[in-house]
C-alpha cells in the first residue's frame, strides 16, 4: 500500500457487499471504436474486476439481469434504441440510469460524447467504492465550468516549483519514445474527477518548451491524454520571440511578432490538433511581458488569442502582477491594472485570477477582481501544492480553503453573486469559463508527498465540476475510496480533515495574518523577517508590528484596499464593529489590547488562537493513532510520522511568532498558556537552505 493507486483503489469489497453489487454487473454492454470508448471499458472492467472479484463478461447485448450499458446515443444503436433524453447534459454530462432493457433490470450509463460515458462510468464505480446502492439510479449531472485544468509549474530539467512530492512526472528527456504507464494513471486520476486539462510546464516558462524537438514531446503526452478527455497547454514565456526566434522585438503590435506566434501556433496544430491552448505569466516577478514594448496587458492577450483562434485554443492570462512599488499595497495591484481593461481582451481570452489577492495564504479574503470585471471570464486559480501551508507533510485538507473561495459573496450585483457564480459565467453570459489548480503531483510513488495530500487533488477536481459540493461530503467520498468505508474509521478521519484547514490558519497565522513564512523558502515561521531586496516579499512589510499594535490597515486610513470591494461589503469590512475576526489583521491595524468580541484583548486572543492550532494538531494525531488496525500498516505509519512532524512545526509556529510579537509589545502571556520553549533569538538563527521547491 504506497499510495499509488490513489482513489481508484479497487480492492475487492467485503463479500456482503460483492455479492450485492453483482447483481447490478452482470454483464457489460460498451463499445471500443474510438480510444475514449476503449478507455471507458477498460476502466469498467479494472474497476468491477477489482471490486467484485472478476469483471462481468462483455456482450453485444442485454441477455440478463444486471446488465451494464454504456455509450451514446450516436454510437450505439442500443442506447439510440432507449430515447434517452441527453439534450441538457451538453458536451461533457452523463446520466446513470436503472431501467428495463430489452426486459431486463439494466444500468445505462449514457452521454452525448464518448467523454461524457466516460464520466459516468467512473460515478457509477464511485458508487459502488463508497458502498452506496446501486440499483434505483437515476442520476444526471454535468460540469459547471467548461475548463477545469492543472497547472503543473514543473521546469523542463524535471525541477518542479513549489512541488514536495518529488521529481515532475513528465521525463522530457526520454520522451517523445517512453510512454510511461505512469502518464496514463495520472490522466485516469483526472478523468475520474473531471479534470480536462493540463498545462504541462512552469508558469515560469522556459522558451525551450516551444521548440520543435520538444514539441513533440508534447505531442507525446497530448496523445496519452486525449482517450481521457484532457487536452495539454503549456506555459510560454511573452518574449519567446526574441529568446527563441531570433526577432529583435516581441511587442505585440509588431507585425513580424505576430507573425511568430501564429506559425507557432499552427506548428503546434499541426502536432497536436486539440492543443488548449497558452497560460501566461507576464510582467510579473521578472518575468517580461507587453508593458516592456510599451503595450498593455489586453494588447499582449489578444496577440496570443489570434494566433490561437482559428484552432479553437485560448490564452489564459495571469493577473498575478505586482510591480515594485514602494509605499504601495501590494494587494492592490492587480485591481488597478485590470479592471480598466475590462471588456477589451479578445473571446478566447480568460483572466486567471488567484483566490485571494495576495499569493495562496492559509486564509486570504477574496480577490476583489472577482465581480469587478464583467465583461471578461475570469477563471480562479488554487493552489493544490501546500507552499504556504506546510509543505507535504502537514495534513490540512483544503476542501474548506476551496469552498471559501468559492462561496464567498462578492455582492457585486446584489446578494448572492458569489465567486462560484462569477467564474461560472452564467450571469454574465461568458463562454469560456474555468478553474485551475497548482498541481501536487510529482514522481513519488504516492504522487503528492502523502496520502492525505491526494485529498487535495481530489476535492479540487470535485469542485471544479460542481463549486455547490460540501467539503465534508468529498472528504467522505475520498476516505472511502481511499482507505477504507469502515464507519469507525471513515468518521474520525473526516472530522480531522475538516479541522485541519483551521487548525493551520491558527498555527500559522490568526486573525488575519498573512504571509508570515520564512521568506524565499516559504518554509515555517519569520514574522521578523525583512531581508529581502523588495519590501513586499517580507513578512514584516504584512504584519505592521511594533509595540503598540499589529495588522495592515487597508482602510481609507490606509492602503484603502477596501475601497475595491462592492460597496456594502467594503463598507462592512472597513468597520471593526462589521469585519469577522478572521480578516481582522488583514484590514486593521489595532493595538495588542484592542477589545475583541469575545471580551478578549487581541493579545490574549492572538495566544489562544496560536494555541488553539497545536492542540488540534495534537488531537488529529492522537485520532490517527487511535485508528490503528482500521488501516493498513504502511499507510498509517507514514501519515503518524507525518503527524509528528506537523505537531513539531505547528509548535514551532506557535512558540517562534508568539515569541517574536512579545519581543515588541513586552506583554506577558495571559495566565495558563506555556512559554515558548526557545528564546527568540534561536527561532531567528534557523535557517534552510534545503526546503524543497523553491523557485529558481
Ligand atoms: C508564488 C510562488 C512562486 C510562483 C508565483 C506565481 O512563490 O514560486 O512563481 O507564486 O504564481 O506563490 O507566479
Amino acid at each position: 500500500e504506497d499510495g499509488y493507486e490513489l482513489w481508484l483503489r479497487y480492492h475487492p469489497l467485503p463479500a456482503a457487499a460483492a455479492a450485492a453489487y453483482r447483481n447490478q454487473a452482470g454483464q457489460l454492454i460498451v463499445g471500443k471504436a474510438t480510444s475514449t470508448q476503449a478507455a471507458t471499458r477498460s476502466e469498467l472492467l479494472r474497476g468491477l474486476g477489482g471490486l467484485l472479484g472478476t469483471p462481468p463478461p462483455l456482450s453485444a447485448e442485454v441477455t440478463r439481469d444486471g446488465a451494464i450499458v454504456a455509450g451514446t446515443p450516436s454510437s450505439s444503436a442500443l442506447i439510440a434504441s432507449l430515447h434517452l433524453d441527453t439534450r441538457d447534459l451538453g458536451s461533457e454530462g452523463y446520466l446513470v440510469r436503472s431501467m428495463r432493457v430489452n426486459g431486463h433490470a439494466a444500468t445505462v450509463i449514457a452521454g452525448n460524447t464518448d467523454i461524457g460515458v466516460l464520466y459516468g462510468a467512473f460515478r457509477f464505480l464511485r458508487l459502488l467504492q463508497i458502498g452506496r446502492p446501486a440499483g434505483t439510479l437515476d442520476l444526471r449531472d454535468t460540469p459547471r465550468m467548461q475548463l477545469r485544468v492543472l497547472d503543473h509549474w514543473d521546469d523542463l530539467d524535471r525541477h518542479v516549483e513549489r512541488g514536495y512530492a518529488g521529481q515532475s512526472l513528465w521525463n522530457w528527456w526520454t520522451l517523445p519514445d517512453d510512454l510511461d504507464p505512469r502518464y496514463t494513471d495520472y490522466a485516469r486520476a483526472n478523468a475520474s474527477i473531471g479534470i480536462n486539462g493540463s498545462v504541462l510546464n512552469n508558469v515560469n516558462a522556459d522558451p525551450l518548451i516551444l521548440t520543435h524537438r520538444y514539441l513533440l514531446k508534447v505531442a507525446a503526452l497530448a496523445g496519452v491524454f486525449r482517450a481521457w478527455g484532457i487536452r495539454a497547454y503549456l506555459s510560454v514565456p511573452f518574449d519567446a520571440p526574441v529568446r527563441l526566434g531570433g526577432l529583435k522585438t516581441a511587442d505585440p503590435l509588431d507585425p513580424a511578432v505576430r507573425g511568430w506566434w501564429r506559425d507557432k501556433a499552427d506548428e503546434i496544430y499541426r502536432l497536436i490538433p486539440d492543443f488548449g491552448g497558452f497560460l501566461v505569466k507576464a510582467h510579473s516577478e521578472g518575468q517580461s511581458g507587453p508593458q516592456d514594448y510599451g503595450r498593455t496587458h489586453a494588447d499582449g492577450a489578444n496577440m496570443l488569442a489570434a494566433a490561437l483562434a482559428p484552432h479553437g485554443g485560448v490564452v489564459m492570462w495571469r493577473a498575478f502582477v505586482y510591480a515594485n512599488r514602494p509605499g504601495e499595497d501590494r494587494v492592490k495591484q492587480a485591481w488597478d491594472e485590470f479592471k480598466p481593461l475590462d471588456g477589451k481582451f479578445a473571446a478566447n481570452v480568460l483572466l486567471q485570477v488567484k483566490n485571494g489577492p495576495l499569493d495562496f495564504q492559509p486564509r486570504e479574503p477574496f480577490n476583489p477582481l472577482f465581480g469587478a470585471m464583467p465583461k471578461t471570464p475570469l477563471m480562479m486559480e488554487l493552489q493544490i501544492t501546500k507552499e504556504y501551508l506546510g509543505f507535504a507533510t502537514n495534513l490540512v485538507y483544503l476542501g474548506p480553503l476551496f469552498k471559501e473561495a468559492l462561496a464567498a459573496d462578492t455582492m457585486a450585483h446584489g446578494k448572492g453573486s458569489t465567486v462560484a457564480r462569477v467564474i461560472e459565467g452564467r450571469r454574465d453570459g461568458h463562454a469560456p469559463s474555468g478553474i485551475a489548480g497548482v498541481a501536487n503531483t510529482g514522481s513519488e510513488r504516492d504522487w503528492c508527498g502523502s496520502d492525505f495530500n491526494q485529498a487535495n487533488w481530489y476535492a479540487f477536481g470535485r469542485l471544479a465540476w460542481d463549486p455547490q459540493q460540501s467539503a465534508r461530503a468529498i472528504a467522505d467520498d475520498w476516505v472511502r475510496m481511499t482507505f477504507s468505508n469502515d464507519p469507525g474509521f471513515v468518521g474520525p478521519v473526516v472530522d480531522m480533515m475538516m479541522a485541519s484547514r483551521e487548525a493551520a490558519v491558527d498555527y500559522m497565522t490568526p486573525l488575519g495574518l498573512a504571509h508570515q513564512m520564512g521568506a524565499g523558502s516559504h518554509y515555517g515561521p519569520a514574522p521578523w523577517d525583512h531581508s529581502l531586496p523588495r519590501a513586499d516579499w517580507n513578512p514584516t512589510y504584512y504584519n505592521r508590528a511594533d509595540a503598540r499594535g499589529i495588522g495592515f490597515d487597508r482602510t481609507a486610513t490606509g492602503s484603502d484596499a477596501v475601497a475595491q470591494y462592492a460597496p456594502p461589503l467594503a463598507r462592512c469590512l472597513a468597520d471593526l464593529a462589521c469585519v469577522p475576526d478572521a480578516y481582522l489583521l488583514w484590514f486593521h491595524h489595532v493595538p495588542w489590547t484592542y477589545r475583541m468580541r469575545s471580551g478578549a484583548t487581541l493579545w490574549q486572543a492572538l495566544v489562544e488562537h496560536y494555541t488553539r492550532g497545536l492542540d488540534a494538531v495534537q488531537t488529529m494525531r492522537a485520532s490517527w493513532r487511535g485508528l490503528q488496525g482500521h488501516v493498513d500498516a504502511e499507510r498509517q505509519l507514514k501519515a503518524a510520522a507525518f503527524l509528528a512532524i506537523q505537531q513539531r512545526e505547528a509548535q514551532w509556529w506557535r512558540d517562534a511568532s508568539i515569541a517574536y510579537w512579545q519581543s515588541l509589545n513586552s506583554l506577558p502571556l495571559p495566565p495558563g498558556y506555556a512559554p515558548p520553549a526557545h528564546p527568540l533569538r534561536y527561532y531567528e538563527s534557523l535557517t534552510f537552505p534545503d526546503a524543497p521547491g523553491q523557485s529558481r
